[in-house]
C-alpha cells in the first residue's frame, strides 16, 4: 500500500521545493521587463495589481504549489458565498472540466454591470481587473465576508491564463474575456435570459503554477466543509474529465449540527443528540455546537466568516473557559465531582468534537499565518452563549450532563495516573536528566538544525545504519517488534511504553501539551522502513503518533520518510538502482545502450536489513544520493478523520474505506 494513501499526507520530492525557487527568481525577472505604452490612470492601477500579483503570487494565494492551484476556485466560490450570504444566492455549481479549467455557477443576482462614473468601466470589468485591498495572505486589509466583496476575482484572474465571466442580469447574458488578468473581450451581449446569476470559467496559468491537475477530493472536502458551514445552501461538485467522472450535490440543513454528526461519522458517541447553542450581539453572531464519542483525542474546529482558524482566538478562548466553568459547576451543583474532584479544561475537551462558527463584519485575523481571530468582542460573545445554553442543556438533559462529567473525570484521573507514570518513567529512563536511551547512537553535532535522526525498525537494518551513517550528524534510532498504536491509547499508556520512550527522549521536545518545539533534537526525522506493507504499517503507526502528539513535528516540516530503492541494476562494473519498475526498465534500456547482448543484472532489494552498511549509505542515507519525502500536512480535518479511521476502534469504517480505496493500491508485496 502507498504511504501517501495511508497517511493522507502529501508528500513531496525535496528537489521539487528547489525547483520551485527556481522558477519564482525566474518569474520575477520576466516581469521586471517594464511595458512602455501610455495608459491613463485606471490601465495603470490595473496593470501594476496584475503586476504585483503575477511577481509574487504566494502573498495573495499562499503558495504556487497545489494547494495554490485549489485556492483559486475558493476565491471565486467564496465571492458566490458571500452573496448566498446576503440572501440571494441558494445554489453554487463547481465543475472541473476536461484539461483542468474550472466553472463556477451561481443563481444569486449577477454581479453589477452599470458602468461607474469614477472609472468610465463596467463594474463587472473592476471586479475582474483591480486589485483590492491587499492579498488575505500578504500585509494590508483582509478579506472580510459582506464587507469586501469580490477581492479574489482580480487575483484569480491575474494567475489564469483566460477566463471567462458571464453574468444573468435584467433579461441579458452579459459576457467578458481575458488572458492573464488583461481585458481581451469587453462587456458584451451575447444573448438573453430569465434568470439572474454569475458564471466564471478559468484556466490556471501553467507559468503560475508547478501542476495544474485539480483534485476532486481536495475541493469536495471543502465545499463540503463550506455547505456544512452555510445551512441550507445547495452546493454541487462535479468532475467531468474523461475516465474520472463523478458528483457530490451537498446541501445540510441541519449546518454546523450535521458537520459534528459527520466528525463523529466513524467514531462511538456518547450521547445521541448534538448540543447546539446560538447568539448575537451587535453584528456579531457566533454559533456552536458539540458531541461527545469515546476517543482520547479532542477535536476542536473554529471558523470565522466561514474561514478556516486552525490556530484558534478569541471564539475558541472564550468556547473553552466557559465549557470548563459549565462542567465544574454543573458537576459540584449535581455532587457527581466529590469536594476534592476538579477537572481540568483538557479534560473535558477529551473526546469532544465541536464547531464554533463566528460571523462578524471586521474580523481580525492575526498570527503567523493569519488563522487566529483576534476579535476580543467575540470572545465575550461565545462564552456568554456557552454560560448560559450549555448550563440549561444539561439542567434539562440530566443523563446527557452525567455522563459528560463522568467522561472527563476519568480523563482526569487518567492524567493524574500520566502524571505518575511520567514521574516514574523519569526516574527509570532520564527522561529529563539529558540520559539518552540505549537504542539511540547519537551523533556528534549539537545543532539541531544539522542534526538528523533516522528511526529505523528491526536489529540488522539498524545495524547497518549505525555502521552505514555519518556519526557526525546522523543519530540512529533502533526501533523493535510492533510499536503501540496510539489511536486507541490514552497518555499515561503513551509515556510509558517501552517503544515510545525512548523515541520521546531521543528527540527531546516532550509530548502533547508539554511539547516544546524549542527543545526538538534534530531537525530533519526520517522514517526507515522497508517498501512492503509490514514498512507502510510501521510508518502509519509512527505518523499516528506523531500527528496526535507531536503535531508541530510535521507543521514545520521536520518529519520525512526514506525512500530505499527496489532494484539494483549492474553492467560489468557500472551499477544503478531504480525506485520504481518504470525507472528500472528505463534504466537497464540505458545500461544496454542499444545493444540487446549486453547482460544486465538485475537484482531486487529485499528489505533494508539485507543490505550492506555501505550499501544502506549509497542508496538511502548520503544526502548527496538519497531520495526522501516530506511529510507535510494539507488538511487537518481530513488527515484526523484518516487516522481515526484507519487506526482507530471500530471495524466497519476501515472495512468500507480499504474496499473504496483498494483500486489504488499498486505494488501490494505480500
Ligand atoms: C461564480 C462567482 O462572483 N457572484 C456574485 C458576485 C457579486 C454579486 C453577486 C453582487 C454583489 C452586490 C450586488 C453587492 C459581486 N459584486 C461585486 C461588486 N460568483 C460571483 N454575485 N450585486 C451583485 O455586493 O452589492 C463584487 S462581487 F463589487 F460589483 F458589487
Amino acid at each position: 500500500m502507498q504511504d501517501e494513501l495511508l497517511t493522507n499526507q502529501k508528500t513531496e520530492e525535496l528537489s521539487e521545493e528547489q525547483a520551485v525557487q527556481t522558477e519564482a527568481l525566474d518569474q520575477e525577472e520576466k516581469l521586471e521587463e517594464k511595458v512602455d505604452t501610455e495608459y491613463d490612470g485606471s490601465q495603470i492601477q490595473v496593470l501594476e495589481g496584475l503586476e504585483a500579483v503575477r511577481k509574487r503570487p504566494g502573498m495573495y494565494i499562499g503558495s504556487t504549489s497545489t494547494s495554490g492551484l485549489h485556492h483559486l476556485v475558493y476565491e471565486i466560490v467564496d465571492n458566490a458565498i458571500d452573496e448566498a450570504l446576503a440572501g440571494y444566492c441558494t445554489e453554487i455549481q463547481v465543475m472541473i472540466n476536461e484539461g483542468d479549467t474550472i466553472t463556477v455557477v451561481d443563481n444569486g443576482r449577477g454581479i453589477p454591470v452599470d458602468i461607474q462614473a469614477q472609472t468610465g468601466k463596467p463594474a463587472l470589468e473592476v471586479v475582474y481587473t483591480v486589485l483590492h485591498a491587499g492579498g488575505k495572505f500578504g500585509g494590508g486589509g483582509y478579506k472580510v465576508s459582506g464587507g469586501l466583496h469580490g477581492v479574489g476575482a482580480s487575483v484569480v484572474n491575474a494567475l489564469s491564463q483566460w477566463l471567462q465571466v458571464q453574468v444573468h442580469r435584467d433579461g441579458k447574458i452579459y459576457q467578458m474575456q481575458f488572458a492573464r488578468g488583461i481585458v481581451t473581450q469587453g462587456m458584451t451581449v451575447v444573448g438573453e435570459t430569465n434568470h439572474t446569476g454569475t458564471t466564471v470559467t478559468f484556466s490556471p496559468d501553467p507559468e503560475m503554477f508547478d501542476d495544474t491537475v485539480y483534485n476532486y477530493e481536495t475541493l469536495h472536502t471543502r465545499l463540503q466543509e463550506e455547505a456544512f458551514l452555510n445551512a441550507g445552501l445547495k452546493i454541487t461538485i462535479r468532475d467531468d474529465r474523461e475516465g474520472k467522472q463523478q458528483q457530490h450535490t451537498m446541501c445540510y440543513e441541519g449546518g454546523i449540527k450535521e458537520f459534528v454528526s459527520f466528525l463523529n461519522r466513524s467514531k462511538t458517541s456518547l450521547h445521541e443528540q448534538v448540543i447546539y447553542m446560538a447568539g448575537k450581539k451587535g453584528d456579531c453572531m457566533a454559533e456552536v455546537a458539540l458531541q461527545y464519542n469515546d476517543s482520547y483525542q479532542e477535536n476542536i474546529l473554529s471558523f470565522a466568516n466561514n474561514v478556516h482558524t486552525p490556530e484558534g482566538g478569541m471564539h475558541e478562548d472564550g468556547f473553552k473557559r466557559a465549557l470548563t466553568a459549565v462542567l465544574n459547576n454543573y458537576g459540584k451543583r449535581t455532587k457527581i465531582l466529590k469536594d476534592n474532584d476538579k477537572i481540568s479544561g483538557e479534560d473535558c475537551r477529551e473526546g469532544l468534537a465541536c464547531i464554533i462558527s463566528a460571523k462578524l463584519t471586521d474580523a481580525q485575523f492575526e498570527g503567523q499565518t493569519k488563522a487566529k481571530l483576534g476579535n476580543a468582542e467575540v470572545r465575550t460573545l461565545v462564552s456568554s452563549i456557552v454560560m448560559e445554553k450549555l448550563d440549561t442543556f444539561l439542567e434539562e438533559n440530566p443523563s446527557v450532563g452525567r455522563i459528560i462529567l463522568e467522561k472527563a473525570l476519568t480523563a482526569s484521573r487518567a492524567r493524574e495516573a500520566a502524571k505518575r507514570a511520567r514521574e516514574s518513567v523519569r526516574r527509570k529512563t532520564g527522561l529529563e536528566s539529558g540520559q539518552m536511551p540505549d537504542k539511540l547512537q547519537d551523533c556528534n553535532e549539537r545543532d539541531p538544525s544539522l542534526c538528523e535522526i533516522y528511526i529505523v525498525e528491526g536489529d540488522s537494518a539498524a545495524g547497518s545504519a549505525i555502521q552505514g551513517r555519518d556519526s557526525r550528524f546522523q543519530a540512529i534510532l533502533a526501533m523493535w517488534g510492533k510499536m503501540l498504536n496510539v489511536e486507541k491509547a490514552r497518555a499515561d499508556k503513551i509515556i510509558g511504553n517501552d517503544k515510545l520512550a525512548p523515541l520521546i527522549v531521543a528527540l527531546g521536545c516532550g509530548i502533547g501539551t508539554e511539547f516544546n518545539i524549542e527543545k526538538l533534537r534534530y531537525h530533519k526525522i526520517i522514517i526507515m522502513a522497508d517498501a512492503d506493507v509490514d514498512g507502510a504499517h510501521i510508518r502509519t503507526l509512527l505518523l499516528t503518533f506523531f500527528f496526535r502528539y507531536m503535531r508541530p513535528l510535521i507543521e514545520h516540516g521536520y518529519v520525512y520518510s526514506a525512500v530505499p530503492p527496489l532494484y539494483k541494476l549492474q553492467r560489468g562494473k557500472t551499477q544503478k538502482v531504480a525506485y520504481s519498475d518504470e525507472q528500472r526498465d528505463a534504466i537497464s534500456t540505458e545500461l544496454r545502450a542499444g545493444n540487446p547482448n549486453v547482460k544486465v543484472d538485475i537484482s531486487r532489494f529485499k528489505g533494508l536489513g539485507e543490505m550492506d552498511p555501505h550499501e544502506l549509505w549509497e542508496t538511502t542515507m548520503d544526502p548527496e544520493y538519497r531520495s526522501l519525502r516530506r511529510i507535510t500536512l494539507e488538511d487537518g480535518i481530513q488527515a484526523d478523520q484518516i487516522f481515526t479511521v484507519l487506526m482507530g476502534e471500530e471495524v466497519e469504517p476501515r472495512k468500507a474505506w480499504i474496499e473504496q480505496n483498494a483500486q489504488y493500491a499498486v505494488n501490494i508485496d505480500i
